[in-house]
């Protein structure tokens, strides 16, 4: 998009922007130091959101969308000029093809974006793969399929240094589908090898995530089920490994903000996928259903980070890991990145002293207000000014509606064209 489009479209809004933020402003003291907080943070867009998901049942293209890793990169390009918050891409082998790591490096760094963590695929059988997964990869009873999968890996991080990626996330889908199909603790020890093996390819300055999930495509169990059996792996690794939490991989009602508490805690805290669900892993829009436990977490994220003096934009991997059925996946991004710095800048207005006093007295009336003040509070004058002050849109929706810009990309790529990805 041209720069005088978006400096047309904030010209328009500053008067009315500028009352509210004003208006903020005069009723919170720190509002500067929240802002060059969110200025420094940035989420990592991954590569398979910017086409339309799909669901085991069917796919609806919604045109337009991106037919190689160039035009990925292109979108989500867009989204951070947009709103200058969305700064890193997070890749995924095979789904991705790089074929020029020189050029596709070079043609990020254009769009002022780096490569945030690599992401394996052991959880598919590939086209001339010699082993099947059907049984699972790093778990397997045959070592040779577990070797397959470990191969893999270790190409994903040659993949991720020639980009300066520092990170690689492990997923697996490893499990059970059946009473008495595995052996629990000897699928533990293969996958705990197996993770061993990958572990001493990782470059001195990389981190390795390990992500867990409750259920799914395994419904009995799964070797990586929750953050327990991550923690282990972790712990077993050795200090470049931790767990990583993707919101929608809990079993329902699980206490996600103590889980993010106690792993922060420990150290063991590496990455964060963003997503929001209602019963299982739905991936739908960041904030979208449960705004208020999202702000929770990010309450629990904000203070064990300060805690740690772990700085709040590079201390941790952020991503958003979503993808569904029926929107413009760029709207839902933007809706995504915009619901998640509200709740990052509410957890930041928590008065956190008065906290600690109310927790020391059991005042728990107090706490409750307290905690409930910051999240009623309507902090988009500060979001929108901190976006303002890195060049991005005042509304981005808004601009990329005006814009027309899925428009244009239909003309560009077609109506028929289908992102690779799941
Ligand atoms: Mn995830």
């Amino acid at each position: 998009m041209e720069k005088h489009h978006i400096e047309l479209h904030n010209e328009k809004l500053q008067a009315d922007h500028q009352r509210r933020f004003d208006f903020i402003v005069s009723e919170y003291a720190h509002v500067e130091e929240v802002i060059s907080k969110l200025i420094k943070f940035q989420l990592a867009i991954p590569s398979w959101a910017i086409g339309t998901g799909g669901t085991r049942f069917g796919r609806f293209s919604i045109g337009g969308e991106p037919r190689n890793l160039e035009e990925k990169i292109y979108d989500i390009g867009l989204l951070h000029q947009l709103n200058r918050a969305s700064g890193a891409i997070s890749l995924h082998i095979p789904w991705d093809e790089i074929n020029n790591s020189h050029a596709i490096k070079a043609l990020a760094a254009h769009y002022d974006l780096h490569f945030d963590a690599m992401n394996s695929n052991t959880f598919q059988d590939q086209q001339g793969q010699v082993y099947s997964y059907k049984f699972g990869s790093l778990q397997h009873v045959n070592k040779a399929v577990r070797q397959q999968a470990i191969e893999h890996n270790i190409e994903v991080i040659h993949q991720g240094k020639a980009l300066g990626s520092e990170s690689l996330t492990i997923w697996l889908a490893d499990g059970s589908c059946f009473p008495g199909q595995l052996n629990f603790r000897r699928a533990f020890q293969n996958t705990l090898e197996s993770l061993q093996e990958i572990y001493a390819a990782l470059p001195d300055n990389w981190k390795m995530f390990i992500e867990y999930k409750a259920f799914e495509p395994n419904f009995y169990s799964a070797t990586v089920g929750d953050w327990g059996q991550s923690l282990l792996y972790a712990n077993k690794l050795g200090a470049k490994a931790y767990t990583l939490v993707d919101l929608g991989h809990h079993l329902p009602n699980a206490n996600i903000e103590q889980i993010v508490s106690l792993l922060l805690m420990e150290d063991k805290l590496g990455g964060f996928h963003f997503n929001d669900s209602r019963y299982g892993d739905d991936d739908l829009t960041a904030g979208c259903m449960k705004p208020y436990q999202l702000f929770l977490i990010f309450n629990e994220l904000v203070e064990g980070m300060d805690a740690k003096g772990t700085d709040h934009a590079t201390g941790l991997g952020w991503m958003i890991d979503a993808s569904h059925n029926v929107k413009d996946p760029l709207e839902d991004l933007l809706q995504s990145v915009e619901a998640i710095m509200l709740a990052y800048t509410q957890a930041l207005m928590v008065d956190r002293h008065a906290l600690t006093i109310a927790q020391q007295e059991n005042d728990v009336v107090r706490c409750q207000e307290i905690l409930q003040h910051a999240f009623r509070t309507d902090v988009r004058a500060i979001v929108q000014e901190a976006r303002l002050r890195k060049g991005g849109a005042a509304q981005p929706l808004a601009l990329y509606r005006e814009q027309q810009i899925r428009k244009k990309l239909i003309n560009q790529r077609g109506s028929k064209t289908v992102a690779i990805g799941l």
